[in-house]
């Protein structure tokens, strides 16, 4: 199995993002590394997708609508009124073209790295889990607790960290990506593997 130059990556990704930007990668990709030794995850994997989660997001969004355009990236209405979401699927295409990382499971956690997806892979939730709590931020409510949740059951931080942004979306009058809606009402009415062979044998 390959594995990446994240060294390389590095010295590349530092002239394309601001300091803070640069400094909140190393915390994903540790955290990262975290989570996948904790659940059996491939821990090279889980590095250099949390090291290039966020490779596009210092690219302005006239440029980020415009690359898309370039490259035939779908642009959802969604999108399109917020186009800053674009950095995850634009994100992944500069992450195969620009850095030569061409493994599908670390594309796939870039490109649903903000909104996530339904019947996500665990790498996918993560990088998406990482990227919240990682050591650097502080501003979104209940860190604490989602921070050790995470190390505990994956499934139900996910569900929170949904929550809490959706909840911070609506009572900020932003946008909402029906995506991240989807991703909640798939995993809050998915059961769990357990509840349903207890109803089998009943
Ligand atoms: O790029 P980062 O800031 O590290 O993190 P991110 O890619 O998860 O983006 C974070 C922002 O994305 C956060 O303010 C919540 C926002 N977000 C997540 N889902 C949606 C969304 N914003 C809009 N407008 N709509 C969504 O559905
Ligand atoms: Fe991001
Ligand atoms: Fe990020």
């Amino acid at each position: 199995m390959q594995e990446y130059d994240n060294r390389k990556i590095r010295k590349q990704l530092k002239k394309e993002l601001d300091k803070a930007r640069y400094e909140h990668t190393i915390g994903v990709m540790d955290t990262a590394a975290c989570l996948a030794m904790r659940y059996g995850c491939d821990m090279n994997k889980a590095l250099t997708a949390g090291l290039l989660h966020d490779c596009a997001k210092c690219i302005p969004n006239d440029g980020k609508l415009r690359l898309c355009k370039k490259y035939g990236i779908e642009i959802t209405p969604a999108e399109k009124k917020a186009p800053f979401l674009l950095h995850a699927k634009l994100g992944s295409y500069m992450a195969r073209e620009e850095y030569g990382v061409e493994d599908p499971e670390i594309l796939s956690a870039i490109a649903c790295h903000t909104t996530g997806k339904p019947d996500m892979s665990m790498l996918d939730k993560i990088v998406f889990i990482a990227d919240y709590i990682e050591p650097g931020r502080d501003r979104a409510p209940g860190l604490p607790r989602i921070r050790a949740l995470a190390f505990r059951d994956l499934d139900q931080a996910l569900i929170c960290i949904l929550e809490d942004t959706l909840d911070y979306l609506k009572s900020t009058d932003q946008q909402i990506d029906p995506t991240t809606q989807a991703v909640l009402d798939f995993y809050m009415n998915r059961e769990k593997p357990e509840e349903a062979s207890e109803k089998e044998n009943l």
